[in-house]
């Protein structure tokens, strides 16, 4: 598999059948390179640039497409639930109708209910915009947590079986560790079963080798800061000198865990 860090397009693999069109900064591209990851997938890593192939694969030009032996489509959650159709290794929807149903239900809920939330309090400048998608953020994270299985089934959404529900979630539970937490307060902390979850999926080697670096990605949203607070300088600085729970906890690299951090970028 070639790698997405680097930045230069080889002609290396161009035999490969399955082409993934991505950005290693796209966290909906992520989702799909997890579940590449976790099925083992022999894939080429694509950049977007390479016209009128990815044109072809994806008509609105978004990322991630997948390119396999010909037969192209885009939108992440319709291409993880094909990848877990066509390739052999750990199932990403359960095998049940209900469960299955209910995966794709949150998996759906996340699209509508959380990315967007997100998204829309990382760019409000003003409080009551802010006050209100936080509002709206916090409710569909407490959703998507009741909709989990309980804790004692095992970490994931269904319990014991990672699936697409967990791995839809996972890019932006990350970012709303760092990135959210860095510029808009956000406190992972008030969500105790998605806490316990993101350490299970961060241990996971296909999410591990997917992740951005926290520090990388505080520094990309850097121009989200307020002009008078610097939440994402103070919040970086905690990283370093290794002022988290996990770190402290477990001596471990501050790329671990930050989902379950417990102090607020404030107290930092
Ligand atoms: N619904 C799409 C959204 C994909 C998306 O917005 N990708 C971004 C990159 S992270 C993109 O390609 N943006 C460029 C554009 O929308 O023109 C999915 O789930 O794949």
């Amino acid at each position: 598999m070639s790698s997405p860090y680097s930045e230069v397009e080889t002609e290396v693999g161009r035999s490969v059948p399955v082409k993934f069109y991505a950005s290693s900064r796209c966290p909906y591209a992520q989702r799909v390179w997890i579940g590449l990851e976790e099925k083992a997938v022999d894939y080429q890593w694509e950049l977007r640039q390479r016209f009128p192939d990815f044109v072809a694969c994806s008509p609105r030009g978004q990322l991630p497409a997948l390119d396999h032996c010909g037969e192209q489509i885009y939108d992440s959650i319709v291409v993880l639930e094909y990848v877990h159709e066509v390739f052999a290794g750990p199932p990403l929807l359960p095998s049940s109708p209900y469960s299955r149903a209910k995966v794709r239900l949150w998996s759906k809920h996340v699209d509508l209910h959380i990315v967007p939330n997100y998204e829309r309090l990382l760019a409000a400048r003003d409080p009551e915009t802010r006050n209100m998608t936080r509002e709206d953020l916090l409710h569909g994270l407490a959703q998507f947590e009741a909709a989990m299985a309980p804790l004692a089934k095992g970490p994931f959404f269904l319990g014991g079986d990672f699936c697409m529900a967990d791995l839809v979630l996972a890019p932006w539970w990350q970012r709303m560790c760092t990135v959210l937490r860095a510029y808009r307060k956000f406190d992972p902390s008030a969500f105790s079963r998605l806490q316990v979850w993101f350490e299970a999926v961060e241990a996971r080697p296909c999410f591990a080798k997917t992740a951005m670096d926290p520090e990388k990605l505080i520094e990309e949203f850097s121009f989200c800061a307020d002009p008078d607070v610097e939440e994402g300088v103070r919040f970086r600085r905690g990283l370093r000198h290794g002022r988290t729970r996990a770190s402290t906890d477990r001596g471990s690299h501050a790329r671990s865990s930050l989902g379950t951090m417990s102090e607020t970028s404030s107290q930092l």
